[in-house]
């Protein structure tokens, strides 16, 4: 192993091997052309919803003509992720003048409605999908170089001149995904709803397995680990392209930084290269992300590769637990994700996660026959649920408690639950005493969701956990998704953890779990046709 930067907290230490093998992993994208299916009008309802309020077919587009400030929006017919281009021409007079077009992309109708100039949040605005094009000489045919997450195209002409009008004589999207959507057979669940979810999860899914498996194809088109762990277990029950789980898990052992890091995400392009953003509960997590992996291929080679990296981001929080044996509050620092959610502590949810890994480093140790450190787990194991029942349970209050001012949050009370501190009875009675108290700081993302429904499962509340899923991705669907979204608060839907709604991602993957658990945890039970 090479050091290649200079020494910081995340100089990166290569290992060339790991590289080549996720290298020789990397997919040959699949693609397939589509037109658009309609054009539509989208407004904005009294109630500040955007909507699709006419529609025609697409057929009609060959006979318009466009002039300075005309409109007209594409609907592609579901969510695509790819190359646009377009056949324009003139009529009237020869062309005097370039043609000026701004072009907007969105995943949803309000993404058309939204200004760009009204955003003013704290990631970049250059997410946000939009061109200005010059076209000086026409017929031409635009090839967009970008890609493109969307269903939705506005086509603004800002200008022409008087002398002649626009023809936009054909569009279409070249969309692409490493895997065919029609190779996953679909669930018949009896339930219409349950089926739609399914479904809905598989297309997320696959739109986002690109190169890497992709946290969003809108934003940030990038490999984060805490994603991948979610993205794997639904596509070990759908598409089952077990090279792109590997690639993954080898391209983030193989960009530790120093003390054997890993980073929380990375990036495939120009090379690889980690981002310098360490998150603790993603690290840790990537034991379990392996053994998932080693469960559904038996691949041992890999598993003997990628071990001692899992082993290693357990021994670095451990190495790190405070005097009463638990993970220091992180407070407002970004070096623990668990979930969006506004003014949530992590402290607790983070110990709830590092048990958890234990459990998988204890899984892991034992099929490679690593007893010394199955023991050692084990015993740390002990340690940390005792630990973190003394430190955050509040007897009186029979709910866990996080950070100094002892907040009471979904979140802490899942993780601890799924880190099973306390036998399934009394998990039982947490979760029922979570829900109906509802505590103030909700969970928001679908990522934590999952996490929720793992929970209810765990705790035996396996109906519960099906109506909890239709609750919440079901209401998806009925505020129209065309693919599950990134965030998704059902209390407050314009929610945005960025400052501004129009950044978030609609289609992300770590909301494609329904198919994971519809698939793994009900369809032999419930005898589903698959
Ligand atoms: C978001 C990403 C990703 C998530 C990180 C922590 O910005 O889209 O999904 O893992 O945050």
């Amino acid at each position: 192993m090479a050091a290649v930067s200079i020494m910081d907290e995340f100089e990166v230490h290569k290992n060339e091997k790991f590289l080549e093998i996720a290298e020789s992993l990397r997919p040959k994208l699949r693609s397939r052309f589509q037109p658009p299916q309609k054009i539509v009008e989208i407004a904005r309802t009294k109630f500040g919803e955007c909507k699709v309020v006419k529609e025609r077919a697409a057929a009609v587009l060959q006979d318009m003509t466009f002039r300075k400030g005309d409109k007209v929006c594409l609907d592609f017919g579901d969510h695509m992720v790819g190359y646009v281009s377009l056949e324009l021409a003139s009529k009237g007079s020869h062309q005097d003048a370039p043609v000026f077009l701004h072009l907007k992309f969105g995943e949803i109708p309000q993404e058309i409605e939204d200004k760009s100039e009204d955003y003013h949040g704290w990631i970049s605005r250059s997410w946000i999908q939009e061109e200005y094009v010059h076209i000086d000489v026409l017929p031409a045919k635009l090839e967009l170089p970008r890609r493109y997450a969307f269903r939705y195209m506005e086509i603004e002409v800002i200008d022409v001149s008087l002398k002649f009008s626009l023809q936009i004589k054909n569009a279409a999207c070249k969309a692409v995904s490493a895997v065919n959507f029609h190779d996953v057979d679909p669930i018949n669940t009896g339930d219409v709803m349950l089926n739609e979810m399914d479904r809905i999860s598989v297309r997320t899914l696959q739109e986002c397995m690109q190169d890497v498996f992709e946290d969003g194809p809108k934003r940030d088109q990038r490999l984060w680990l805490g994603d991948l762990r979610l993205q794997a277990r639904a596509n070990y029950v759908s598409f089952k392209n077990y090279d792109l789980a590997k690639r993954c898990l080898y391209l983030f052992a193989g960009m530790p930084f120093n003390e054997g890091k890993i980073s929380a995400c990375v990036f495939t392009e120009p090379e690889p290269a980690p981002d310098d953003t360490y998150l603790m509960d993603y690290a840790l997590l990537f034991g379990a992300a392996l053994y998932d992996y080693y469960e559904a291929t038996k691949d041992m080679d890999t598993l003997v590769d990628l071990y001692p990296t899992a082993i290693r981001q357990i021994e670095i929080v451990i190495d790190n637990l405070n005097a009463d044996h638990v993970v220091e509050d992180p407070g407002d620092a970004f070096v623990c994700f668990i979930d969006w959610g506004e003014g949530l502590n992590k402290q607790c949810s983070a110990q709830g996660v590092l048990i958890y890994s234990m459990r998988y480093g204890m899984r892991l140790a034992k099929v490679l026959g690593d007893e010394k450190t199955c023991q050692w787990l084990e015993k740390e194991s002990e340690l940390c649920k005792k630990a973190a029942v003394d430190t955050f349970w509040d007897k009186d209050q029979q709910l866990f408690i996080s950070g100094e001012e002892k907040q009471i949050s979904w979140a802490s009370q899942i993780w601890m639950i799924l880190a099973r501190v306390f036998d399934v009875d009394m998990s039982h009675e947490l979760i029922m005493r979570t829900m109906s108290i509802n505590p103030r700081i909700r969970m928001v993302t679908p990522y934590m969701y999952h996490h929720f429904i793992d929970a209810l499962i765990r705790c035996g509340e396996e109906e519960r956990a099906l109506d909890e899923m239709k609750r919440y991705w079901g209401e998806m669907i009925r505020d129209g998704a065309d693919t599950f979204w990134e965030l998704y608060n059902p209390y407050n839907k314009n929610e945005s953890p960025y400052g501004s709604s129009i950044v978030n991602s609609y289609c992300h993957a770590w909301s494609c779990t329904p198919t994971y658990l519809l698939r793994k945890f009900f369809a032999e039970k419930k005898g589903w046709m698959i």
